[in-house]
């Protein structure tokens, strides 16, 4: 079912006409601009979700497909980082995150000085929560600076601040019992709702968190709301999955941290880096972890549909980096995973729907990025900005309406993580990348490794999407153009790095 170009222009009049709130607003109109939902999943594979014809073999997220079946699944989706906190630092402000971050790696953080999307919708009047993960690379754990949520727009927050959490053991005890609560890549213990801990006990925290985002939804479900919902799954570790899950995918039974065990770090990278599960282990508790992932959604889905605030609601879905090559994700046929170059680090899965105004059951093509979420939802919502703003996304209501490519589509992308680089321009890739940590060993029946990783290469991603024939010596002009504009934007970006201010940086573990 198609929505015209005419009907979608016509509601977004009646939209951009309204204000969504104050006292004289709803004696003009009774049109009510959307809510807005973000779902951030995490390391989420590019053959991991079901609505993709390209879906890799088992994997099935029913759940996820109703957003795209109700609305439009995007297969050509950058993220600006192989890792969550530079991802996550360009989601939430339309930016490249490599304009402040000058070592252009993990830890971009927030500057002050410029607006976020919670910001922004704010102060239009919405009604901001966020619940679950928040990562910007700096920062974790203090309250006090601006990357927590609390601190960038969201009224409301219950969550962790970090990379990652156990997703189990959330209460105050095991957080005495362990030498090492915040280990180095994962934390244990009690999370934060807004700026003060608590604990939980046989709470599994992907369940805790859709919970908490239905109670934001009832408590809001009359006035216009944006809820940031930043799932930890399907993050390591990996492995922790309620019991009827694991059961159902006949996964390995792998217990849960206990002081006893020794430091929490240590049992983190026993599960996660040196491959004390087998290949087909992971693979099973991934789909476990996912399909738990997926069910929550279902709920969510349900309680918007119950409520008869679904067709009004913007649903925008995305992983914040491609599949990890140690769950037992699956990027397939991209080559490389999270924290490398390749097309499995930064092509992702991105779902939006508003079944109000946007087509439904659409597949869309074109490349985007999601430096497009903020001014997409700023649109939506009846945003303008002023007009020597720049973000580096554009909306993608007008390109989706009429199925063409957006505005900045038609510009070079750019991607600049420590030393591997690439540029994606008219269907071209020019990419120094590299595989992740070679002696770690991959779970290679899900990840493809780079068969040019450690050298330049020059794809046509139009015929050769899993990145085989590196065409650099039969196209030198084409690689040497393409090296250019990569220069010139890193030159622009570098520029820029000045215009941008933090606060100091403080931590308080
Ligand atoms: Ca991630």
């Amino acid at each position: 079912m198609k929505a015209s170009v005419k009907h979608i222009v016509l509601a977004l009049v009646a939209i951009l006409s309204v204000q969504c709130n104050g006292p004289d607003s709803s004696k003009s109109t009774t049109v009510q601009p959307p809510n807005v939902i973000l779902i951030v999943t995490d390391d989420q594979g590019y053959a991991d979700l079901s609505a993709y014809e390209h879906v890799s073999p088992r994997c099935q997220t029913p759940h996820m497909d109703r957003i795209a079946k109700n609305g439009v699944l995007f297969d050509n989706c950058y993220v600006s980082g192989p890792v969550c906190s530079p991802s996550r630092a360009s989601i939430y402000t339309g930016k490249y995150q490599e304009r402040w971050d000058e070592d252009m790696s993990w830890a971009p953080g927030l500057p002050v000085n410029i607006p976020t999307i919670a910001e922004l919708l704010k102060k239009k009047g919405y009604t901001t929560g966020k619940v679950g993960k928040s990562d910007f690379g700096r920062n974790y754990h203090n309250p006090e600076m601006r990357d927590f949520p609390n601190n960038h727009g969201y009224d409301s927050f219950i969550g962790f601040s970090a990379h990652a959490h156990d997703f189990w053991l959330l209460d105050e005890d095991i957080e005495k019992a362990t030498p090492d609560p915040y280990g180095e890549s994962a934390s244990l213990g009690r999370i934060f709702r807004d700026k003060v801990k608590v604990g939980f006990k046989d709470t599994y925290s992907t369940n805790l968190y859709t919970d908490e985002a239905l109670k934001f939804i009832d408590k809001n479900k009359d006035k216009p709301f944006f809820l940031d919902l930043s799932y930890n799954a399907v993050h390591e570790l990996i492995h922790q999955v309620p019991e009827e899950y694991r059961k159902k995918w006949d996964a390995p039974k792998i217990p849960n941290y206990d002081p006893s065990m020794g430091t929490y770090n240590d049992y983190y990278y026993k599960y996660t880096k040196v491959g004390d599960i087998t290949d087909e282990g992971k693979r099973k508790l991934y789909l476990a972890n996912l399909n738990c992932l997926d069910d929550n959604i279902g709920r969510l889905l349900d309680a918007l549909e119950k409520l008869d605030i679904l067709d009004n609601t913007m649903i925008i879905l995305i992983s914040d980096n491609g599949g990890e090559p140690l769950t037992g994700a699956n990027n397939l046929p991209l080559t490389g995973s999270k924290y490398t170059m390749h097309e499995g680090g930064i092509r992702v899965p991105f779902i939006i729907s508003w079944p109000q105004v946007l087509p439904k059951n659409r597949l869309y093509q074109h490349r985007v990025s999601a430096m497009d979420i903020m001014p997409t939802c700023l649109e939506a919502v009846g945003i303008s900005m002023d007009n020597d703003y720049k973000f580096d996304g554009c909306s993608l209501i007008e390109p989706i309406a009429k199925n063409m490519p957006s505005d900045n589509a038609k510009e070079p992308l750019c991607f600049q993580f420590g030393k591997q680089w690439a540029i994606i321009d008219d269907g071209w890739k020019l990419v120094y990348a590299e595989d992740y940590k070679p002696h770690w060993r991959p779970i290679t029946s899900q990840i493809q490794l780079g068969i040019n990783s450690g050298k330049l290469a020059l794809y046509n991603l139009k015929t050769d999407i899993g990145e085989q024939n590196n065409l650099i010596e039969l196209l030198p002009r084409k690689a040497e153009e393409l090296q250019m504009k990569f220069d010139k934007w890193l030159h622009e970006v570098k520029q820029d790095q000045t215009n941008y201010q933090f606060e100091q940086v403080e931590k308080m573990n």
